[in-house]
């Protein structure tokens, strides 16, 4: 999904973690215009994470998740690109959530 951007200039959405997924799984933003997120986890058990590093690191995010709680995040992304945004919490000897499917990515345009 386009994130709309608000009269305020900043990119909003709300991002649903379950397990093993995000929704939307998709987000389409701006380059050089802050993206706020409401990452909102529907699990009763499972903590989660939100983690996207662009390969020149001008894009770093690495943010918790504890079952059933809401964080806010912001960052700029500044690099056109497609990244990956993806789960690595994993319980050994069994697949991490992003194997599970637990992935999405960021399209900065
Ligand atoms: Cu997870």
């Amino acid at each position: 999904m386009i994130i709309p951007m608000a009269t305020d200039g900043v990119q909003r959405a709300t991002v649903t973690l379950d397990s093993y997924s995000y929704r939307p799984n998709h987000l389409i933003v701006e380059a050089g215009k802050p993206v706020e997120l409401t990452l909102t986890s529907v699990t009763t058990m499972i903590p989660h994470n939100f983690i996207i590093k662009e390969p020149a690191r001008t894009l770093s995010v690495e943010q918790d998740v504890s079952a059933g709680k809401t964080v806010i995040i912001t960052f700029t992304p500044t690099q056109p690109g497609i990244f990956p945004i993806y789960c690595d919490k994993r319980l050994w000897p069994f697949p991490s959530h992003r194997d599970k499917g637990m992935e999405g990515k960021l399209e900065v345009r």
